[in-house]
């Protein structure tokens, strides 16, 4: 078995549960700050996706596990060893109203679990009880009850010790980032500013690219304003093109 250091983040949970929307804005800062909308088309992730981030010495891998069955089950069986080695960080996504489906939530769940205590035996597991905006304020803490009672049981004598740190989230209120915070401050053995100078850095990013995008649009769209003298003498202003757009 590979030495290397465990490095990996793995969320897996079943199909719609929300996995690449926390990979891409809240983990990754990607979506430029737009929230998912309900109208927005959803992509189901074919197999799975590989981010890497780096900080400083420290290198990151994400796995944005697609949930279809037939890739949960491969995953847990044929490529076990390849998604569960070297993992530091296991994040498992419920999603907190397709109550119907926990039960298959929970079979993939403990299939992990014991793929995780053979090969990253160390590795934290965190359960995301998702997409909590969903369910009514009067119901949020029976739900969760329910929920995590029914995720968590049993699973003792497969991970002994190793506590479940379960975290209901949702991408519409700041629980995600306490959540996401908290992987990454485990990741990064509490080296948390790394990852917070990173999101800055992703803003600054963002920054430039829109600026940019404006300065291409005035160069193509606004003809540049020059000023000069007619034969009289008189100022006077017109517009000519610019640079490369005159035919
Ligand atoms: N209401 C609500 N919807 C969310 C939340 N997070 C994600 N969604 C929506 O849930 C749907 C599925 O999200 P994805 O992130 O693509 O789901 P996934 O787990 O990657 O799905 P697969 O790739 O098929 O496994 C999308 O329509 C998202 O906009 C949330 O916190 N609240
Ligand atoms: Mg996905």
């Amino acid at each position: 078995m590979s030495q290397a250091k465990p490095n990996k983040i793995v969320l897996m949970g079943l199909a719609e549960s929300g996995k690449t929307t926390i990979t891409k804005f809240p983990l990754l800062n990607l979506l430029n700050h737009s929230f998912p909308t309900k109208d927005e088309r959803f992509h189901a992730t074919i197999d799975y996706e590989r981010h890497k981030l780096a900080f400083g010495d420290k290198e990151i891998e994400i796995f944005d596990l697609g949930g279809m069955t037939s890739f949960l089950e491969r995953f847990t069986g044929q490529l076990a060893e390849f998604i569960f080695l070297n993992v530091k960080a296991f994040v498992f996504i419920v999603d907190s109203i397709e109550i119907k489906n926990v039960s298959w939530a929970k079979y993939f769940f403990d299939l992990a679990l014991k793929q995780l205590t053979r090969y990253s035996p160390m590795a934290r597991i965190f359960v995301f009880q998702h997409k909590s905006d969903l369910v009514p304020k009067h119901m949020r803490a029976e739900v969760r009850n329910t929920i995590e009672e029914y995720i968590v049981s049993g699973t003792k004598h497969i991970i002994r010790e190793n506590p479940i740190n379960y975290y209901e989230t949702s991408v519409f209120t700041s629980s995600i980032i306490q959540a996401i915070d908290g992987v990454m401050s485990w990741m990064l053995d509490g080296e948390l500013y790394l990852y917070h100078q990173y999101l800055q850095n992703q803003d600054r990013e963002k920054d430039f690219e829109k600026e940019r995008e404006q300065l291409k649009k005035r160069n193509q769209n606004i003809p540049e304003e020059i000023t000069y003298r007619d034969e009289f003498g008189k100022l006077k202003k017109r517009l000519v093109p610019k640079k490369g757009e005159e035919d």
